[in-house]
């Protein structure tokens, strides 16, 4: 049995430098795969994916079977926290996720107190089936979202473009802001340090809606409940390691490194040769091919990686997209991509 701490990911995570760099891409598992369209088709519901430990660890393990990535990462979504909480999350075809508004003080007394875990007990069942069923060599990543990303789906009760009902809500009535991130920090740990205890080897937080913020609210609805996240972590689990993805937070990253996490994932209209330079020697980066050009493939995705390997040589880096892989991508596409990575020189 392979230690953690010798999977090329976790390396990396430790502060390594591994060359080539292992690899990745976030949402791995999805819609680009047959094999998942046909597993969620049988399965009927997304969510029953999300709560079934089998059909979850099915999933999970479809890229890494036809991939070999270096990776795996846990198949769930960042709202089965608040569905956990009683904002009864559902994905109907062709619609984006719906959840039951929380817009007030009141609404947020109605809610747990505390994160029910045995309403979330499927997930870390499938953790630990995941781990079972994984190469020894392949680290299984946990995750979650950030409070302020979960928080604006929450606060709409759905997607939005500019999380414009949250920041409402943050001018309107800021106690109750603050008083839903607190909640949400408090249950991401719970949850993070779970998943970690089921045998997830890392966990990233998905700051995906990080770019509407302004330097303040950045600061406030951000950088300190994540920091207080990877803190409260580490009390739970010493040495956890935390990757976090500060998407559209380019101008940001040392000071997302500032919170003592492990990585930084880096969106794809980031200069990663700049990026890098400012994070500390030790703090890993992870990123930043951009996702369209995985549709486009060939010669395009050749020099993409080539650009890639050549800002992060010598350092600790984790090969990704800069976001996740879109449905129309070609699967070969991430052979090929992979193919050139593991090919370096
Ligand atoms: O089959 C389908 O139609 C479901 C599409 C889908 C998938 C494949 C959703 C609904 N979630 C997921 C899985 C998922 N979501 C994973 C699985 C692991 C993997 O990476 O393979 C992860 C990590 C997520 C995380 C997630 N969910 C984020 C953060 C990352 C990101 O992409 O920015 C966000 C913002 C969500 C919310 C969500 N869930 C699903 C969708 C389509 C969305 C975004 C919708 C929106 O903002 O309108």
């Amino acid at each position: 049995m392979t230690e953690s701490a010798q999977r090329p990911v976790c390396r990396v995570l430790d502060g390594e430098a591994v060359w080539p760099p292992p690899a990745w891409i976030m949402r791995q598992a999805g819609r680009y795969l047959p094999e998942y369209r046909a597993t969620r088709a049988a399965a009927g519901s997304f969510l029953t994916l999300c709560y079934d430990p089998a059909l979850a660890t099915e999933v999970t393990l479809q890229p890494i079977r036809r991939f070999g990535f270096d990776a795996s990462i846990l198949f769930s979504d960042i709202l089965v926290v608040p569905d956990a909480l009683g904002c009864e999350f559902r994905l109907d075809p062709g619609e984006g996720p719906r959840l039951r508004p929380v817009t007030s003080g009141r609404d947020l007394d109605r809610m747990p107190a505390t994160l029910p875990l045995d309403r979330l007990a499927p997930v870390f069942e499938a953790v630990r089936r995941i781990r079972a069923a994984l190469p020894d060599e392949t680290a299984l990543l946990g995750f979650c979202g950030a409070p302020w990303t979960v928080a604006s789906y929450m606060v709409a009760g759905q997607g939005t473009p500019d999380q414009g009902p949250a920041h409402a809500a943050d001018r309107q009535d800021p106690a109750f802001m603050a008083a839903l991130i607190d909640r949400l920090v408090e249950a991401s740990i719970v949850y993070l340090g779970a998943q970690l205890e089921a045998g997830a080897d890392a966990v990233q937080i998905f700051e995906s809606h990080a770019g509407s913020l302004g330097p303040e609210a950045f600061r406030r609805l951000s950088l300190d409940p994540i920091g207080r996240i990877v803190a409260g972590l580490r009390a739970r689990v010493p040495g956890a390691r935390v990757i976090v993805f500060p998407r559209g937070r380019g101008d940001s990253l040392a000071d997302v490194a500032a919170l003592q996490v492990s990585a930084v994932g880096i969106d794809q209209d980031t200069d990663l040769a700049t990026a890098v330079a400012t994070l500390p020697a030790g703090t890993a980066s992870q990123g930043n091919i951009d996702p369209l050009v995985l549709i486009e493939g060939g010669a395009a995705l050749d020099r993409a990686v080539d650009a890639m390997l050549a800002a992060v040589r010598g350092r600790p880096h984790i090969a990704n997209l800069g976001h996740g892989i879109t449905p129309p991508t070609p699967p070969e596409n991430v052979a090929r991509m992979l193919a050139r990575i593991r090919a370096a020189g």
